[in-house]
C-alpha cells in the first residue's frame, strides 16, 4: 500500500504490512525447534532494536562504522565519478548516516536526482526520508519498509544510472547460501549503467572482533536481549531476559562472529501466539547473528559467482574493513 504524503518529494511504500508477525512468527517456530536453537538478525530490529544498533555505531569498540565513514568520506567522489549514479539505492538504510556522504558527492557531480531508502525499521524510514528531503532541496525520496531479502521487486524501476548501496558490513549476517542467493538477486536488478557499493567487515584479529560484538559498556547485549523482548511483545512469550547472558565468539574456522544468548539456567518458555513450549537447557545458547568477516579474494569470489565483477575495493589503512564497487560482469 502506497501513502501518500503532503510532500509531493517523498513516497513511501509499505511492503510489510500485516505480513511481518506472520514471518516472526514462522521463522521463531522453525528457529527454536531445531536442535541448535536460531533466530534470523532481522528481528532484532523493532524500533528499540534500531536506536540499540544507533548506540552500537558510537562505541569505541565498534570500529565498522567509523571505519566506513572515513572510507566514504575519502573516496564517495570517485564512485560517483566513476557510476555517474542519479539514484541512490540504499538496502537496510537505517538512520541512513553515511548515505549523507554519497548524496553530497551526487550533489556535487550535478547528477542527484532520487535516493531509494530501503529498510525493516519503518521508523527510521520514515524519519531518514522526511530528513533528507528536507537537506537535499529537489531531491526525490522513495521509502520503502521492507524486508531487502524478500522485497527487492518492489523497488521503483531506475530512471538515472542507479548506484546501490549495502553497506555496514550486513551482507555478513547472511549465512553462504543464502548470500549467494542474494547477490545473485542484487546482479540481477543491475542494468548495464548501474553499480553495486557493498561494505564488508575484514578478518583481523580475534579479540578486536569479540570486543566489537561484546563491548564494555553493555550495549550489545542489551541489543541481543532485546530480541526476546520482541517475542514477548509479538508472540506473547514469557521470556526472562535477565535469565539468559550475551555471548560473542569468533568462529575462525567459518571466519564469522555469532552472537548467542546463553541460557543461565533450565527453563521453558511459553509461546502462545505459536502454542509452543521451548525448554532449555542449562548453558544451552540460541544463535541470534552471525556476521561473517572477509578477505578481498573471498569477496571477488563471491561477487563472481554471482556474476558480478569487481571494480575498485577501497579499504582503510588497517585494512580492517572494506568497500567493494561493483557491476554486472
Ligand atoms: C548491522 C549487521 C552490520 O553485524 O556488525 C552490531 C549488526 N550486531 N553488533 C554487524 C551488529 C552486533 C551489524 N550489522
Amino acid at each position: 500500500m502506497t501513502d501518500a504524503t503532503a510532500a509531493a518529494a517523498l513516497t513511501l511504500h509499505n511492503a510489510l504490512d500485516g505480513d511481518e508477525s506472520r514471518t516472526l512468527a514462522e521463522d521463531v517456530r522453525q528457529g527454536l525447534a531445531r536442535p541448535f536453537k536460531e533466530l534470523p538478525p532481522k528481528h532484532l530490529y523493532d524500533t528499540r532494536g534500531a536506536e540499540l544498533f544507533e548506540q552500537i555505531c558510537e562505541l569505541p569498540e565498534y570500529y565498522p562504522t567509523r571505519l566506513e565513514r572515513s572510507i566514504l568520506e575519502r573516496v564517495a567522489a570517485d564512485v560517483i565519478a566513476a557510476t555517474a549514479a542519479g539514484e541512490l539505492v540504499e538496502l537496510g538504510s537505517g538512520s541512513a548516516a553515511k548515505t549523507r556522504l554519497l548524496l553530497d558527492a551526487m550533489a556535487a557531480a550535478g547528477t542527484l536526482r532520487r535516493f531509494v531508502a530501503v529498510d525493516v525499521t519503518e521508523q527510521a524510514v520514515r524519519d531518514s526520508a522526511t530528513e533528507l528531503i528536507q537537506e537535499y532541496p529537489g531531491l526525490e525520496v522513495h521509502g520503502l519498509i521492507g524486508d531487502f531479502e524478500r522485497h527487492l521487486d518492489y523497488l521503483p524501476p531506475a530512471r538515472e544510472p542507479r548506484l546501490l548501496a549495502f553497506l555496514g558490513g550486513t551482507i555478513g549476517n547472511f549465512p553462504p547460501a543464502a548470500r549467494l542467493r542474494f547477490l545473485t538477486a542484487v546482479a540481477e536488478l543491475l542494468r548495464p549503467a548501474d553499480h553495486l557499493l557493498i561494505g564488508t567487515d575484514l578478518v583481523k584479529d580475534r579479540a578486536v572482533l569479540e570486543a566489537a560484538y561484546d563491548d564494555s559498556a553493555g550495549v550489545t547485549a542489551a541489543f541481543n536481549l532485546n530480541i526476546l523482548h520482541v517475542l514477548n511483545r509479538e508472540l506473547g512469550a514469557n521470556f526472562d531476559p535477565q535469565s539468559f547472558t550475551h555471548v560473542a565468539r569468533f568462529d575462525e574456522d567459518e571466519e564469522w562472529i555469532e552472537m548467542r544468548l546463553r541460557s543461565d539456567r533450565a527453563q521453558t518458555v511459553a509461546l502462545p501466539a505459536i502454542a509452543m513450549d521451548v525448554s532449555f537447557a542449562e548453558g544451552e545458547e540460541l544463535r541470534t547473528e552471525v556476521s561473517a568477516k572477509f578477505t578481498r579474494e573471498r569477496v571477488a569470489v563471491e561477487l563472481e559467482a554471482a556474476g558480478l565483477e569487481l571494480l575498485a575495493w577501497y579499504t582503510d589503512p588497517s585494512d580492517w574493513f572494506a568497500l567493494s564497487l561493483a557491476r554486472r560482469a
